[in-house]
């Protein structure tokens, strides 16, 4: 068949809504960009895990320690599907893992801020999980089906996560004036952060007009962010905390709020590797990596003893 058949029944599928499958013909640039967004997605869901596993050891309580161990294994568990996902693209974990140890692969400049206090998991919880999810329920309509079937149950977890982040805070916004002032602390350092997850404006997205061509995206940069903005504004009065943003403020026009400028020059730093915490977060990320040979080796060995003793008995 000729290429501009395929690339005709290619985006018949997209514009009926089937999904594109694994074995399906699909455009270079298309497994190319899947293949960029998904891995991304899967380095931040493990990176992920470092600010958070920095308070395993010093949870206030066993009840606190239990959640956020679960936490943090599931976001590792998030990124094995996202690995998995983006292996039937025909790229190998290796590479994929090789690239973020050599600081050549992205992931998410949220990653890149210091956990400071015990409410900053809280904060991470509600505001983190809380702009992930908006994204990922999104891509749970992704056009590229076993992405499309991995967020489906991402996404399950996640919202159970953002929940467990605001009755965190919820408890300490109602503790003493220690906790509250923590609480509130947390929420001015994580709130910019959190609006610069969704990637840069519109206008300077390189990649989402062929995204949303594709049914990669369904929704845009700003889309989604001015819905984050919504519902967050409404939550935070439920806390009795502030957002630390003199500009936001109800527009009766428009029907969302508005909102004061990102420092986009702070996330394109942050993107290009010189944030806070870029640096501590790739040695902490390739020392776990190196530290964990034996057990991939362990596994190997476990592996072909296994398929040596059936081949025994079916003999
Ligand atoms: N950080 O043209 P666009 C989580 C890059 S999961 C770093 O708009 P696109 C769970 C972008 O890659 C959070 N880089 O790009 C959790 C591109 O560079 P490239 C992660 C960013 O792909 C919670 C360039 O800028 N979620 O948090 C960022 O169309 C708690 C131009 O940007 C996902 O990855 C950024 N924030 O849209 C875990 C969701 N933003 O590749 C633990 C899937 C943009 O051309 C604890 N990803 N860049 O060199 C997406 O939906 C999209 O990739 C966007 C960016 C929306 C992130």
């Amino acid at each position: 068949m000729l290429e501009q058949d395929l690339e005709k029944i290619f985006q018949n599928k997209i514009d009926n809504e089937i999904k594109i499958e694994p074995k399906d013909w699909m455009p270079d640039a298309y497994r190319k960009t899947n293949i960029r967004q998904i891995s991304q997605h899967a380095h931040s869901e493990v990176v992920g895990m470092l600010p958070e596993g920095n308070w395993i050891s010093r949870a206030p309580s066993l009840k606190r320690k239990a959640i956020l161990i679960a936490k943090v294994q599931d976001e590792g568990g998030h990124g094995l599907y996202l690995y998995s996902s983006a292996e039937t693209l025909g790229i190998g974990r290796d590479e994929m893992i090789n690239d973020l140890h050599i600081g050549k692969a992205k992931y998410s400049s949220i990653f890149n801020y210091p956990s400071l206090s015990w409410a900053d998991m809280g904060a991470i919880g509600w505001l983190v999980d809380g702009a992930a999810i908006l994204n990922q329920v999104m891509l749970c309509r992704t056009s590229y089906g076993p992405y499309a079937r991995a967020m489906v149950r991402i996404c399950k977890e996640e919202s159970f996560h953002q929940r467990q982040g605001f009755e965190s805070l919820l408890v300490l916004s109602r503790g003493t004036d220690e906790q509250k002032a923590m609480c509130q602390d947390a929420i001015n350092r994580w709130w910019w952060p959190s609006l610069m997850m969704f990637g840069p404006k519109d206008s300077e997205s390189t990649n989402s007009d062929q995204s949303m061509k594709w049914k990669i995206k369904r929704k845009t940069n700003d889309e989604l962010r001015q819905q984050f903005i919504d519902m967050i504004a409404e939550q935070i009065k439920v806390l009795g905390m502030t957002l630390p943003d003199d500009k936001l403020k109800w527009n009766e026009k428009t029907n969302h709020y508005d909102f004061g400028e990102i420092n986009w020059d702070e996330f394109w730093n942050v993107v290009k590797g010189n944030g806070p915490c870029n640096k501590q977060r790739l040695v902490a990320k390739n020392k776990a990596h190196d530290e964990g040979e034996w057990v991939r080796a362990a596994a190997k060995v476990y592996a072909a003893k296994k398929l040596n003793r059936q081949k025994e008995k079916a003999a």
